[in-house]
Order: structure tokens, then sequence, then C-alpha cells
């Protein structure tokens, strides 16, 4: 190949940057030149490449070793690894996977392995190795995604489809020309648009909700944290109790019903099911009124602050938008369910700039002005096992072989899980109560990692396949929300003895004779290209011309074109719901779904409805410490992506004491006897971990933040370096998505007086 005279360019989740490399190591990222507001995530790379946490050989836990499958348990995180060769490690593995298939079936491998992993279209770790898994005869997977489980599952009853609306929010620039009033629920955290799955090109997020700003938008911040909503645009902050979401709504809704400011020609035009909705509201079912009073009691915020915000969005050109994290509560499928109609009743979806949308800036691609293109992405191959699990429920998974779960309306049973395989996900970063998760993880005999670091998945393995970043192989970035195209080049070889997922996998295959199955032949280059061309025709029929492979790799990036009108969700159905009927049982948005209702779930009726979290500020309990429990909001890190390159500069920067800060409000402090940058101990029944205490009169009071990401380092059931989900619960959202549940916990804080962490 000819030598590129053009910048190395490497891609992630959190943008598109420059390399620069010296002697076969790379020295430093530079911003991408076509990033008005790059984020500085990615420069977190650049100390861990080659730092003493990588992974650079084969390893197996000498427990396993030594006794064989089953022979770890609970020695899993604690007893030593094993170097071993590529040769060895793969006879290991193909022999094992032999044996559980042979005696317990394919069922018995998890392999639902949910994350992030890297961008790169051909060496995406679950795509890999889902693929390799077909080749001998699949595995139990999972379904849906620890982000919005409840939405996934919910939304397609009401609107027909969660994704496809998800895809089509309505663009910034429509809402600074044409929306007045715009309600985020949950804010529009900026921190959060600086990750798009796939890649970005061009960070959009803070000059769009400038633009707005500027056009004179009003924004109101309804969320325990100020920060949710960027300082620059002013905007009213309405500190609610975290989890009552749907309750506010319920009473806005309840105001615009008893005031006669709900338009009633749309909602016989475009829904179904209002007048069952309006009878739960004005409490024909159960003799609760649901209105501004009930809900300022529960949500406290004043009443008439309700009242007055329930007229101003019927006067106004309103955007209603709810955060992701809306869906990570107990009962996460009310807040969306309830600010859909919401929306139905202000009867402004389907115009400019109103109407309703999934999380302004939970991503850059949302309302981001994009085509969507249907790029090609590797092939996953059949699997012909039947059995799943709705992602969140790993622990109970692997604690209740042959036990049963619901799920979106069908009763379904948990498979005997013998062998575990993760690539690109980090189970000890995203699950729910990480204690009982740990205990649940001594059960299968056999576990499988492929890491580049070695953090507590890794550490908790048996055997650790390492594998390599991004910058030691090359990829494409084509993100199908993303207008930007990126060639991922390979900066550097790769370090020690990494390999790249698809090659690990191709190792195993051609033990277990499948290899031409599994890579039909095709080199990596050869299938880059492969998905290059296919992503061209695809590129083609959307009406977008994708130049040849080796006119991209000397460019390096290209831009599609974007839309010359701003994007409005819904507008087809709004102009014409016969010729565009949503994809429901109705054609229409189901305000009550007779499905849902059938399905008898106590906790999802047909309608959306206001029912307390297990736990939430509103419950009066014994078990917590005088002052009172504290609710945790541990929401996703401004400073990398969930827990990757926690290890790394970027990271470490922010905790300057080595354990995460925890923000608390001064009076909650005061009351417990607290000080700013003391280490504190967060504690509940399921566990406890360590933080930094910072003060602020951002937060509402009773609340405190903890972000997400700190690796798990457990001493007992205290996490010594900060990570949240040793307090989290786990339990389904409701029975018909079971989605997770971080953001419903209640912890007490109380000083820590044992010694200062060492990390
Ligand atoms: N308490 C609490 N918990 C939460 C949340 C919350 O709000 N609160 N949020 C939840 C949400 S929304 C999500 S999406 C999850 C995220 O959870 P995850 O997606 O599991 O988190 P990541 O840290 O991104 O894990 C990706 C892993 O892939 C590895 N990796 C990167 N590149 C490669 C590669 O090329 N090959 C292989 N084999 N591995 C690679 C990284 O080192 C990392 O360990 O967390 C969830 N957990
Ligand atoms: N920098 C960075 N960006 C990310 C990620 C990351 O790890 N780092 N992860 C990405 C992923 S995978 C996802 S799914 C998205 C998630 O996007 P979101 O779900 O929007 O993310 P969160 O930060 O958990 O929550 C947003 C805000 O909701 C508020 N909130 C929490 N509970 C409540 C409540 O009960 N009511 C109200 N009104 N507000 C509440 C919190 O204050 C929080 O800051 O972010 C993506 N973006
Ligand atoms: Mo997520």
């Amino acid at each position: 190949m000819t030598r590129l005279t053009r910048d190395l360019y490497t891609s992630n989740h959190w943008g598109t940057y420059c390399v620069d490399v010296a002697e076969g190591q790379v020295t430093g990222l530079r911003d991408f030149p076509e990033d008005p507001d790059p984020s500085p995530i990615g420069h977190g790379i650049v100390d861990v490449l080659h730092g003493p946490s990588r992974i650079t050989a084969p390893m197996v836990r000498k427990s396993w070793l030594e006794g064989g499958a089953g022979a770890a348990g609970e020695r899993r995180g604690q007893d030593e690894f094993v170097e071993v060769t590529w040769d060895k490690v793969n006879q290991l593995v193909a022999d094992e996977l032999t044996r559980v298939r042979r005696d317990h079936g394919n069922s018995a491998i998890y392999a639902g392995s949910y994350g992030w992993a890297s961008a790169g279209r051909f060496h995406h770790a679950q795509s890999q190795l889902k693929r390799f898994l077909n080749c001998i005869g699949g595995y139990t997977s999972s379904k849906n995604t620890y982000s919005f489980a409840a939405a996934e599952v919910v939304v397609p009853h009401i609107l027909g489809t969660f994704r496809g609306f998800l895809d089509t929010s309505t663009s910034w620039e429509s809402i600074a020309s044409d929306c007045e009033l715009f309600v985020a629920f949950g804010g529009v955290p900026l921190k959060n648009g600086q990750i798009s799955q796939g890649g970005v090109g061009a960070h959009v997020q803070k000059a769009g909700l400038q633009s707005a700003h500027e056009a004179g938008v009003t924004f109101v911040n309804i969320s325990p944290l100020r920060s949710d909503l960027d300082g620059d645009v002013g905007g009213e902050w309405w500190p609610l109790r975290p989890s009552t979401d749907a309750a506010l709504m319920l009473g806005l809704a309840h105001v615009l019903l008893s005031e006669g400011l709900h338009d009633r020609a749309f909602l016989d035009r475009y829904t179904t099911g209002f007048d069952r909705f309006a009878a739960y509201l004005k409490g024909q079912d159960d003799g609760v009124p649901k209105t501004a009073d009930w809900a300022a009691k529960i949500c406290d915020v004043p009443a008439t602050d309700i009242r007055a915000l329930a007229r101003r969005m019927a006067a106004s050109r309103t955007m209603i938008s709810v955060a992701w994290a809306l869906t990570r509560q107990d009962h996460g499928e009310q807040p969306f369910w309830a600010a859909i109609t919401l929306a139905a009743m202000l009867g402004q979806i389907g115009q400019p700039g109103t109407g309703f949308a999934f999380g302004y800036s939970a991503m850059n691609n949302i309302g981001l002005n994009r085509h969507k293109v249907d790029f090609a992405s590797v092939p996953q191959g059949r699997n012909p096992v039947p059995d799943f699990i709705p992602v969140a429920r790993v622990t109970d998974l692997l604690e209740n072989p042959g036990g049963s779960f619901e799920y979106d309306g069908t009763t379904y049973e948990y498979p005997d899980i013998r062998l575990v395989w993760w690539a690109g996900g980090n189970p000890f970063h995203h699950h729910q109560d990480l204690n009982r998760m740990r205990r649940a993880w001594a059960r299968p005999e056999t576990i499988i990692v492929n890491e580049w670091c070695w953090n507590p998945l890794a550490l908790h393995a048996d055997i650790v396949l390492p594998c390599t970043t991004p910058l030691e192989r090359s990829d494409v970035a084509m993100a199908p929300k993303d207008p930007y195209v990126v060639a991922m080049d390979r900066a550097i070889e790769p370090v020690g003895q990494a390999r790249d997922d698809h090659d690990i996998f191709r190792a195993i295959a051609a033990r277990m004779n499948v290899e031409d199955a599994f890579t039909e032949g095709r080199s990596p280059q050869e299938w880059q290209r492969w998905l290059w061309d296919i992503s061209r025709q695809q590129a083609a029929q959307a009406g977008m011309t994708l130049p040849d492979w080796d006119t991209f790799q000397r460019a390096g990036w290209i831009k599609l074109p974007v839309p010359d009108a701003p994007t409005i969700m819904m507008e087809a159905f709004r102009n014409d719901p016969v010729a565009h009927p949503l994809a429901t049982p109705s054609g229409r948005i189901e305000i009550f779904s007779q499905t849902i209702h059938d399905f008898g779930y106590d906790d999802c009726p047909g309608h959306p409805t206001w029912m307390e979290p297990v736990e939430w500020l509103g419950q009066a309990e014994a078990g917590w410490s005088e002052q009172g429990p504290l609710h945790m909001i541990s929401n996703q890190p401004r400073n990398k992506l969930h827990s990757q390159m926690d290890h790394g500069a970027v990271s470490r920067a922010d905790r300057p004491k080595g354990v995460e800060q925890m923000t608390m409000h001064p009076d909650d402090a005061r009351r417990r006897g607290l000080t700013e940058g003391q280490i504190v101990r967060i504690h509940n029944a399921r566990g406890a971990c360590l933080a930094e205490l910072c003060l602020s009169d951002g937060i509402r009071p009773g609340v405190i933040q903890i972000s997400t990401g700190a690796w798990l380092d457990s001493d007992g059931d205290l996490c010594r370096h900060g990570n949240p989900n040793t307090l989290t619960l786990d339990k389904g959202t409701s029975q018909l998505s079971q989605g997770p549940i971080a953001h419903s916990c209640l912890v007490n804080v109380t000083a820590w007086d044992g010694p200062d962490p060492v990390i």
C-alpha cells in the first residue's frame, strides 16, 4: 500500500481525532478540524494504551487452569492468573465449548454480552462474538438495552416503533425557528451529547441549544440537578423529587383536562383511548383525581406552579423532552407514556418545533439534522437457540435456572447457564446491585472475556483473551446517525500479543472446524471493502454518493449531505394519519393500549399511571439514618463513556483523591456533620462505596449525585473506588419491559473513618 500523505484518523463514540505517532507509539490525539465542540474524552486513551493495566497476553485463572471448568467459582476476582500461549488458550476454549455443548446444549452459553465496545463497522466485538457462536450452534441472547429498555418495549405499543421516532427527533433548527417553550424532564445534559454510538464527526448539541436560546425559546429544566441545563441558556429550574415525573405529567394533564385546554380535535383524529385515561385522571377508577395539588404532594413542587406551567404549555408552541434516564427507574415505562399523552393533549405533535422527543442531548444525534443511512454491518448469522433474557435480568438468570419470568405479555423460562462469554461490555460497570451479581457470577463453570485492560470484568473472568483497541487495527466509522464517515487508521502495531476480536474468534473457529463459515474466506480488509460496497449501494438508494474505497482511504473522511429542511418528527402522520398510520393496532397513538391492558400486569396497566416506585423520597421507611434517606442519582459521567478509560488521565483528572466525587446539598451535609472534600461512605442494605464529598446548591436537598464509571474495587461489599452500582437495586421496571432501575435508589451517607482509599 502506498504511504498515506494525510493525517491518521481515529474515531470512537466520543468523536473523531487526528493521531500523532512516533516510534510506534501514540504520542497524542489532536481534535478533528471539522468539530466545533470536540470532546476531551478521547484523549484519555493515550497514557493507557501501553500502561500497566494493559492486558498483553492470554491469561487463565490458576484455579480454573488447575481444576478445570467449575473450579474457579468464588475465587473469581481473587486468585491469580497464569499466562498461556495463544495456541494453548485456543485449545482450552475450543475444548470447553465442545464440552458445554455436548453435555448441556448451546442454550447453556450466555452471550448476551451487552455493552458499547468501540466504534468501527467491522471490529464490533459483539457482532464478531455472536457470528462465531452462531457458527457452532448459537447461544442464549439478550434483548433491549440498559439505556431505555422500558421505552423499547412500551413505546412500540403506543406509537408502533420507538427507534423509528428516536431516529427522527425534530431537529434543533426546527426548535429554534418554531418552538416557544421547551419543557425538559431530565434537562438537556450537554455532558451526554459528547457521545454518539458508532462515531461523531461534529458535536452539535451545544450550538443547537444555544441557537434555540438566542431565538427566544424558554427552557424549563425539570430535574434534581440544575446542571442538567447549561447555565448559558438561563431557564427555570424545577428540582422535583426524583422518580416522580409521571405524577407531575398527570398533574399537568389534569389541569389541561379540567380547564378545557386539551385539543379534543387532535385527540379524536390521531389517538385512541383518551377517555379511559381521562376517567383515571378524574379519579373515576380509584377515587383519586390526579389534580395539580395531588401531584404537588408527590413531586414536591408547588401546585400553583404546576397549574401555571400547564396553562403556558397550552398557550405556547411547546416541545416536551424526556431524558432517557426517566426510563431507568422503577415503572420507567410511565414517564414516556405520560409525556406522549401530554403532548397529544396539547395537539402539537408533528408540527415544526413542537410535540415531544426522547432525550435531547442524551447523545449527539438527538436533534441532529441528518439523513439516516442503513450502512451495512457484520452479518451475525442465525441463532437457533430461542432462549433469551431481557438484558438487565442477568443476575436472575444466573441465580435461577429453570425459573420463569414475564416479558411483554409472555412467560419465559431461564435456561441453565454453564458458560458466560463477554466481549465489548462491562457488567461490573453496567449492572445494578453488583454485590448480588458478584455472588451469582460464581455459579457458571466458565467465564471467558475479551478485553484490552485489566478492568473488574477481566479480573472476574477465568479466561482472558487480550484484544486490540481501535488504534491498533483499521476499520471504518460509519454511524447511521452521523453525517461523517471516517477511516479508522491502524496507528500502531497491536500491543503485546493482543489480537483483534475477529482474529481471536477466527483462530478458535479453526480449531472447531468452522473457520470457513466464520470468515467466508474474507480477510478483515476484504470484509471492510465488502461492508463498504454494500453501504455504498444503500447510500445510493437514499440518494447519496459514497466514493469508491480507495478514494475514501486517500481522503480519510467524508461528510454526507444533510437535509435542506429541518426534521420534524411525525410530520407525515400529522399531515395524513390515514395514508401514514402508525404501526399500532389502531394506527393511532394509543393513550390506552388494549394489548397492554390484556397482559394483566399490575405494575403496567393499560394507560399512563402513577405507581409508587420501590424506593423514593416519598417513602417513610425504617432503616435510614435519623436525617432520613437520600435519593442517589448515578448518572452518566462527563469525563468518559461509562467505565471506559476510567484509568486514563482524563477521568483521573476529575478525581484528585483517587475516589469518585459525590455531590450533596450543603444543608444535607450540615445535618450530617460532613464537610467538603471529606471521604464519605455511601451505604444501604445492598452495599457501600466511598466517595469524596462535594457541596453544591445546584442539587435538590435530599438527593445526592455520583457518576457511574468508577472501576469496582471491592473490599467485601464496599467499593473503595466509588462505584454506585454497589448500591442500586436490581429489579425490573415492570413485568412488561424488565428494564433496569438504577435511578430509583435510596442511600445513607456517613463519614468514613477507615484508612484512606488506596487505588
Ligand atoms: N447506576 C447506573 N448504572 C448504569 C447506568 C446508569 O445511568 N446508572 N447506565 C446504563 C447504561 S445507559 C449503559 S449503556 C451501560 C453501559 O455499560 P457498558 O457498555 O457495559 O460500559 P462500557 O464501560 O462502555 O463497557 C465497554 C467495555 O468494552 C471494552 N472494549 C472497548 N473496545 C473493545 C473492543 O474492541 N473489543 C472488546 N472485546 N472490548 C472492548 C471496554 O474496555 C469496556 O470494558 O451502563 C448502565 N449502567
Ligand atoms: N459523557 C457521557 N455521555 C454519555 C454517556 C456516558 O457514559 N458519558 N452514556 C451515553 C449513554 S449509553 C446513554 S444511554 C445516554 C443516557 O442519557 P440520559 O439517560 O439522559 O443520562 P443520565 O446522565 O443518566 O441522566 C440525565 C439526567 O437525568 C436526571 N434525572 C435522573 N433521575 C431523574 C428523575 O427521576 N427525574 C428527572 N426529571 N430527572 C432525572 C439526572 O439529573 C441526569 O443528569 O448518555 C450517553 N452519553
Ligand atoms: Mo446507555
